[in-house]
């Protein structure tokens, strides 16, 4: 029988039920969700008895000090994640942390020079590339159906209130390229490989927000192949496709198209299929968030199975960083109006 991993989360505001449901359920494969922690005593209260937790703190340091954690969930806004996660790896606890990792690149890599300097543990819970319907897609082009992607088109459009869930959206200084560009362009890099340069344009389209809510990013990949990489939250269309990321990856041998509804169309040759590669409905899931949410939960095992073997999960603080860099070069691109190279990982 081997030892639960003791686990405890760190934020327990919008998305955070979302963890909290995913570590009860991991429950079966030994996680053991011990404390939860929010500077609002509100919320931690109410979190801690909302999924049966021991132990509840306002102040992460009193929980480090009274609890034996071995796995540190931060599932706080970005402003908190140096600080927090600098607390964390200090004490030597192996930690996660969501996304985005930081608001600018230096604090990105600060984490992750500290996580380095002392061994410790250091992820970046970025589920879409674990979401069930991408994973689908992420098969078929590791498999080789299509050989080597040669295009590709990442596209997440809609008109979906996500201010509602998320208000700060409206006040970020930059918005829609790191809230969610760091989904479509960590999808870019795992589907196309890592990349030479970027172009983007970005708009603000919304009189509410203050930055950017639409952006258009095209990619060169090292490997030659192109993709163009579009999101926005200003999307007028029907049905509304969110949360799905919608995408086709072309190779010489064919091509995946992941079509709204979640229908994936693979093509090898002269051959066509279709595949519903939808997201199941879990007890604690629903519609349309159900495929953000089971990609928590696989998002949270595959952490709790990398932190279990001594491995670098694959959303690591270094793996992340390539993608954060695409990030700050897209913001560099759409500043200059020229191409933009993705800065060396330090
Ligand atoms: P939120 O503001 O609703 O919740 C954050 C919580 O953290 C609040 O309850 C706040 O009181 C608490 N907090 C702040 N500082 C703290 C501290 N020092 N110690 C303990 N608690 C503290 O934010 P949210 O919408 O839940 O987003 C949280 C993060 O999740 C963001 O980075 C967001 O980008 C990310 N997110 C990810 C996904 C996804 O994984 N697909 C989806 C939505 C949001
Ligand atoms: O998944 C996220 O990071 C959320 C979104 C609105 C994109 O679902 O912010």
């Amino acid at each position: 029988m081997t030892e639960p991993v003791r686990v405890a989360v760190v934020g327990c505001g919008f998305f955070a039920r979302n963890h909290l449901f995913a570590w009860k359920d991991l429950a079966a494969h030994g996680a053991d969700l011990v404390a939860v922690c929010d500077i609002d005593p509100a919320k931690a209260e109410a979190a801690a008895r909302e999924f049966g937790v021991p132990h509840w703190y306002t102040d992460m340091d009193d929980l480090m000090s009274s609890e034996r954690v071995d796995l540190l969930d931060i599932a706080t806004r970005m402003d908190t994640h140096g600080l927090l996660v600098g607390k964390a790896v200090a004490a030597g606890i192996a930690t996660i942390v969501q996304k985005p990792f930081a608001p600018d690149w230096d604090a990105a890599v600060a984490m992750k020079q500290s996580a380095e300097a002392t061994g410790v543990f250091l992820a970046v819970h970025e589920n879409f590339r674990f979401q069930t319907p991408l994973q689908r897609v992420r098969n078929v082009v590791a498999g080789g159906a299509i050989g080597v992607p040669t295009w590709g088109r990442i596209s997440f459009r809609t008109g979906y209130d996500v201010y509602a869930g998320q208000p700060y959206f409206y006040d970020e200084e930059r918005f829609i390229i790191l809230d969610l560009g760091v989904h479509t362009l960590d999808m870019a890099r795992v589907l196309m490989g890592e990349v030479e340069h970027v172009f983007c344009e970005t708009q603000r389209r919304n009189p509410k927000v203050r930055a950017e809510d639409t952006a258009t990013i095209m990619l060169r990949h090292v490997s030659g192949a192109v993709s163009v990489v579009d999101f926005s939250y200003e999307s007028r269309k029907l049905p509304d496709t969110f949360p799905e990321t919608l995408l086709e990856i072309e190779g010489p041998e064919g091509s995946v198209i992941l079509e709204p509804g979640l229908q994936m169309r693979v093509t090898r040759g002269d051959e066509t299929s279709t595949t519903d590669v939808g997201a199941p409905l879990l007890p604690w899931t629903e519609r349309p968030w159900h495929v953000a949410q089971e990609g928590v939960l696989i998002t949270c095992r595959h952490m709790l199975e990398s932190f279990r073997a001594g491995e670098p999960a694959e959303t690591s603080a270094e793996d992340n960083l390539k993608t954060f860099a695409v990030v700050e070069a897209a913001y560099e691109s759409a500043h200059t109006r020229r191409a933009a190279k993705p800065r060396p990982v330090p």
